[in-house]
Order: structure tokens, then C-alpha cells, then sequence
């Protein structure tokens, strides 16, 4: 329990599945960890009144309110979370910085690169007033990645080689699942690519420590139109209660109760990065059975290192550097109190879970607001990843540095 009687008042804008997931963090963080500050989940903000009212209740904020102005313009609010789709990140973080409020952002940081640039150019002029600022790119609180990262840190992996990351999922591929915000350019900013290839972009440059130089891309809409979400009405309706349509589609008897897909459903890239390693990257939504897999391998002159969400308390590890007769991957269970993260947990081999990334990243946000310092990944990495992201769009685009495959020879009549 912290001893601390110095409180962060936070107002949180968004309710949705990062909400809660930060709701349960924000809970958490200062009944496991002992920090220079509380959290006083203080405000949560959203839209619509009866359902923000009820995510008040149910995720434990002291009030609610459905303007995130007044939110911002409060004196009783040091800390602005926002958790709402790409669409808004920049003026809620913007307008939050002005103010001078300590700002979490969820990843991606914006929908474009101007967009992030302004919010890195503002986070900077901010932190001259003592102002934080963080990116929720949460897996990297992951102890198990925290402690790959230390791994190539301490030079166990020799010189990187070969970076090799997927982020799967499948919540769409039926054709009959709705157009949801995530799935429209104007609000999401991109598909799989920004959603989940964002996260594994952050995730390799922070366990390698390089930087994505280049990349060459494809990436592919599947499913190209789909059912509008239920209470969509009329050319002014909202995909999902908050989009917004592009007139393709209507349900005012002048259009099909359809509109058009207008982001990738899957990302492929090949990039190199800036210490000289080749890295594959893989982002879909359309791996049938894949849920939420995320895997990195990580290839060096002294050995490998395999990170996989689905089993995130491990790591699996190559030593190279080991007796030939007893080469072979072998499998580090993460949860030592000398772990990363894992002694303000339970004893050795008690496994924890998904939502104490976000934990992890209250802990460290708040331990830098108190002391004065800047958590990372800051805008500024997080603009990098925006920069990344941009450039595999525009390499998809052009098609670049794509060689067409002869088509064979016809087959020859039998
Ligand atoms: C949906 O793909 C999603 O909720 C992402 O937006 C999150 O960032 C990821 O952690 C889980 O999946």
C-alpha cells in the first residue's frame, strides 16, 4: 500500500475494452506497487450518458461527465487517459497538454503522421512545463519482454541477425460481422496494420533497441463490404454509434444495409532495421483461429529468444555460447521476484495475465510523473512507430521493389 498522501486525480476518456482494461489497472497499481503518488480514479468521460454513468459504477470512477472539455478544463484533474478510437487522440491530447495534464495515450498515437507529429511537437513544449506524456503500447510491460529486451542488452544474443514477428487475430472473418469503427479509414486511421502490427513494430524496436529504416509492403482488404452495425438509420447514421458513413451505404431505403471497408484487413512487410538485421512482419485479422497471437523471435550470432502472448509468463532461449552436447531451446519461466515487474506479485510460478501489462504500465507512468522524470515509450517513439506505419501504407500503395513471378509455363497436355 502506498505511503504516500500525494494523489494524481485521473479522468479517463473512453469506456470501451481499454477502458476497463485501464480502469483495472489504475484500480490495481497502488495496491501492488509502492509509489511517490496515488491514483484517484477520479473521472471518466464518454457519450453517451446512461452507458458512461454505468461504466462509472462498474469500472470504479468517483463521477462521470459526457464533455471531455470539461473533463480537461477541471482543476481537479492532473491526469488525462484517453481510450477512445484513433479519430480523437489528437485533440483530446492536444488540448489536454495545453492545459497542462499529464497525458496517456493509447497506441497507435494518432490515425496520421501529421497528427502525431503535432502531438510530439506539443508534448515536448509541455514537458519544459514539468508535463508527461506516454504512449499505451502495453506489451512491452509484459515482464517476459521487458526481460528479452535485457537479454539482447546484455549482448546474450551477439549481433542481430533476423527479428521475426506476427500479431494474429480472427474477429472477422465472417463477411456478416458489422462495419465497426475499427474498420473504417476516417475513425481507425488504418486496420490491422495501425490496430495490432503497431503494437509488434513498438515491441521489436524496444526489445532490439534499433529502428525500422525501411520496409517493402502488401497488405489486402478481404472482405470489402459489410453489414452495417444494428441502429444504423439514414445517410447521416453512424457505424457503430460514433463513426460516421460515407453515404455508400444506408438503411433510409435509398442503399443496402451495407458500407464499404475502407482499411487493410491484413499487413506484410519485410524491413531492415537500423543495427543491420532483416525483420518479416505479419499483422492479420484474418488468421482463422488465431485470437490475440502475438510471437517474436529474435535471432542473433549467440542465440535466439522466442516471446509468445499466449504463453506470456516464458520466454524460450538458445544459447549459443552453450556445450554442443547440450544445445537447445530452453524455457525461462518469468516469474522470479528478480523478474522485471513480477515481486510486487506472488511467489515464484503463480503465473500472471494480459491485464497486468497495463498494471505494469500505471506503475511506471505514475513513478515518472511523481518523480519528474519522462516514461517511455514517449510521443516521440511513438511517432516513430506512426512513421513506420505510414511507410508500409505508401509501400503497399506503389508496390515497390515488387517482382512479378512468371506465371508458369502451361502444363503440358498429357
Ligand atoms: C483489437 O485488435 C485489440 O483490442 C487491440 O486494439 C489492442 O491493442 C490489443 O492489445 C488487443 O486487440
Amino acid at each position: 500500500m502506498s505511503t504516500t498522501d500525494k494523489e494524481l486525480r485521473v479522468g479517463m476518456v473512453g469506456y470501451a475494452f481499454m477502458g476497463a482494461a485501464h480502469s483495472q489497472a489504475w484500480r490495481t497499481v497502488n495496491r501492488v506497487y509502492d509509489l511517490p503518488a496515488r491514483a484517484r480514479m477520479a473521472l471518466i468521460c464518454g457519450r453517451d450518458t446512461g452507458k458512461v454513468a454505468d461504466a462509472a459504477d462498474r469500472l470504479g470512477w468517483d463521477a462521470y461527465t459526457t464533455d471531455w472539455r470539461d473533463l480537461i478544463s477541471r482543476d481537479d484533474i492532473d491526469v488525462v487517459d484517453v481510450c477512445t478510437p484513433g479519430d480523437s487522440h489528437a485533440e483530446i491530447a492536444l488540448a489536454a497538454l495545453a492545459a497542462g495534464k499529464h497525458v496517456l495515450c493509447e497506441k497507435p498515437l494518432a490515425n496520421t503522421v501529421a497528427e502525431a507529429r503535432a502531438m510530439t511537437a506539443a508534448a515536448a513544449a509541455a514537458q519544459a512545463a514539468g508535463v508527461r506524456s506516454m504512449c499505451g503500447f502495453n506489451y512491452r510491460r509484459v515482464p517476459a519482454v521487458t526481460m528479452m529486451r535485457q537479454l539482447v542488452a546484455d549482448g546474450r544474443l551477439g549481433v542481430i541477425r533476423h527479428v521475426r514477428a506476427a500479431y494474429l487475430q480472427d474477429w472477422i472473418v465472417d463477411p456478416q460481422f458489422p462495419l465497426v469503427w475499427r474498420l473504417q479509414k476516417d475513425r481507425a486511421g488504418s486496420g490491422a496494420l495501425g490496430d495490432i502490427g503497431a503494437h509488434i513494430i513498438d515491441l521489436t524496436q524496444f526489445v532490439t533497441g534499433q529502428r525500422i529504416t525501411g520496409v517493402s509492403a502488401v497488405t489486402e482488404t478481404f472482405v470489402k463490404e459489410r453489414p452495417l452495425p444494428a441502429g444504423s438509420s439514414g445517410l447521416a447514421a453512424t457505424v457503430d454509434g460514433s463513426g460516421s458513413l460515407d453515404g455508400s451505404g444506408s438503411l433510409d431505403g435509398n442503399g443496402p444495409a451495407t458500407g464499404p471497408v475502407t482499411v487493410d484487413d491484413a499487413a506484410v512487410f519485410v524491413a531492415r532495421l537500423d543495427g543491420g538485421a532483416l525483420a518479416t512482419y505479419e499483422a492479420s485479422r484474418f488468421a482463422t483461429g488465431r485470437k490475440n497471437a502475438l510471437r517474436v523471435e529474435i535471432n542473433g550470432s549467440l542465440g535466439s529468444v522466442v516471446f509468445d502472448l499466449e504463453r506470456l509468463n516464458e520466454l524460450e532461449f538458445y544459447d549459443a555460447t552453450r556445450p554442443s552436447a547440450e544445445q537447445g531451446f530452453s524455457r525461462i519461466l518469468v516469474t522470479e521476484g528478480e523478474h522485471p515487474y513480477m515481486s510486487a506479485w506472488w511467489p515464484p510460478g503463480h503465473i500472471i495475465g494480459y491485464e497486468h501489462s497495463f498494471t505494469h504500465q500505471m506503475r511506471d507512468f505514475i513513478e515518472a510523473v511523481a518523480t519528474g522524470s519522462d516514461p517511455a515509450p514517449s510521443f516521440a517513439d511513438a511517432l516513430q512507430v506512426q512513421l513506420v506505419l505510414d511507410a508500409v501504407t505508401r509501400s503497399a500503395e506503389i508496390g515497390s521493389s515488387w517482382t512479378e513471378v512468371e506465371p508458369a509455363l502451361a502444363a503440358v497436355a498429357v
